[in-house]
């Protein structure tokens, strides 16, 4: 039988295993090249991932829920049609999966340590939370303690946060407080209210990229204090200009225009101009990051977020912004995106003006330090000033509000880099060639 094997493809820089969150395809199916096969997920991201050949599925060797490094061999495709008697050997593989790899058996050891935990526990642990246990000295029997809030008692960011702070508590109490005081319960800050489910209720399980959402946006909260600044931009001249040139551009070019690229070009040249606000905090350290990098959210049909990153945007003119941004974000609503193109961000931008909204107070994504809204643009009245005295006459104008990390960005700073943002909207060249 000529074979091919399907193996875990390379799913971003550092990342080095995914999950398999489900298998659109069972043994014995036929497939054609570019067909959907699985869809995998890391702790940044979901991707599908299609067939690059045709032929038969013989073989699955990890169900659902598997956590497997890249490069180990995911299902078999007899290319030629033809399927061999399975080996018994393999079989009994596929029943393990969640539990062993194909490492070499170790020596007998005393260190339980975490990256061992899926050869060892019946449970499944994230790569998040795997990350976390890793990073904080978490030993395998401390994972395998906490109780998970996930589905089938899954550990959970959450859980396992709540779990290192209370580590943290207990740790801090002195010795001698210790003896003389039982043990206070310890300060469960995060708990959130009890829930009461009334009759006609209805009660929708959060999917794994709401659930994840919903805990960055937690964390986010707490490890930066957010304060929100708001200008108002008279942005006339570029949507004369769009207006203008809309079908011309996608006439030459092949690719839509609309604000966004405009928004995105006016953040990277700030962004160069201002250091500190594309930065991140590392403890008492501050990282002005070399590369501007611009995410910008991207709402899919699923009702989710994602936040794709359009890499070195203040080197990329108009037009390469523009196609960056669709490919982008045609690859986000498709669930099409490489892990790596959601990695490396160090600015965010959200556009909520197509909703028609006016101001908001965006939660930055971490570790950036700041993240824009963009409002409606609206024709208004204003009062301009002329040589011959102030006239009221009709603006297209926005609101920007960013939202920025009080901890390294004051007010000035962030006023200043917000208003050079906008200065940059406002002075686009109507005459600007295309
Ligand atoms: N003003 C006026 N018109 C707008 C604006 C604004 N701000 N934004 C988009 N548009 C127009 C745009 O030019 C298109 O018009 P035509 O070109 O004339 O057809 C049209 O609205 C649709 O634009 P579209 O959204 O398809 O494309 P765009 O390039 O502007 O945006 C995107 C791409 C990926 C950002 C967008 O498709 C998207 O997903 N937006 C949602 C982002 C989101 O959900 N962010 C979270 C918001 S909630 O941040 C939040 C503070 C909290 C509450």
């Amino acid at each position: 039988m000529a074979s091919f094997n399907i193996v875990m493809p390379k799913l971003g820089e550092s990342i080095q295993e995914g999950t398999i969150t489900k298998w659109f395809v069972k043994e014995g199916d036929t497939i054609e090249e570019d067909d959907m096969l699985f869809e995998v997920a890391t702790d940044k991201v979901d991707s599908e991932i299609p067939s690059p050949v045709d032929g038969v599925i013989t073989k699955i060797n990890y169900p659902e829920d598997s956590l497997v490094a890249v490069g180990e061999v995911l299902a078999v495709v007899s290319l030629d049609g033809e399927v061999d008697e399975p080996e018994a050997e393999q079989a009994e593989t596929k029943e393990e999966a969640t539990k062993t790899d194909d490492a070499p058996a170790k020596e007998e050891t005393t260190d339980a340590s975490v990256d061992d935990s899926r050869k060892l526990s019946n449970r499944f642990y994230s790569p998040l939370v795997k990350t976390i246990a890793k990073e904080e000295n978490v030993s395998f029997d401390e994972l395998e303690s906490i109780e998970g809030s996930g589905v089938g008692g899954r550990v959970q960011k959450k859980d396992i946060l709540a779990y290192l702070e209370s580590r943290e508590s207990s740790n801090a109490q002195p010795e001698a407080k210790k003896e003389s005081k039982p043990a206070a319960p310890a300060i469960e800050k995060k708990v959130a209210p009890p829930v009461s489910v009334g009759a006609g209720d209805t009660v929708v399980e959060m999917d794994r990229v709401r659930k994840l959402i919903a805990d960055h946006m937690v964390m986010s909260k707490q490890v930066s204090p957010h304060v929100t600044s708001v200008v108002e931009a008279d942005v006339t001249d570029l949507v004369i200009w769009r207006n203008k040139n809309k079908e011309s551009f996608q006439k030459k070019y092949g690719d839509k225009i609309t604000f966004m690229p405009i928004f995105t070009e006016a953040v990277a040249a700030a962004l160069a101009e201002f250091p500190m606000v594309n930065s991140s905090v590392d403890g008492d350290k501050i990282i002005l990051k070399k590369d501007v990098n611009v995410g910008i959210a991207v709402a899919k049909p699923d009702g989710n977020l994602i936040v794709p990153v359009i890499r070195n945007a203040e080197q990329r003119n108009l037009v390469g912004l523009t196609k960056e941004l669709n490919r982008l974000a045609d690859a986000a609503r498709n669930n099409k995106l490489d892990p790596s193109e959601i990695q490396g961000g160090t600015f965010t931008i959200t556009n909520f003006g197509s909703f028609g909204n006016i101001i908001g107070t965006p939660i930055i994504n971490q570790p950036q330090v700041a993240i824009l809204a963009t409002g409606i643009i609206e024709k208004k009245p204003a009062v301009l000033e002329t040589p011959s005295g102030d006239v009221i006459a009709i603006r297209h104008k926005m609101y920007l509000s960013l939202s920025y990390d009080h901890r390294i960005v004051d007010g000035a700073l962030g006023g200043a880099f917000l208003r050079r943002i906008a200065d940059h909207l406002e002075q686009f060249d109507i005459n600007r060639a295309i």
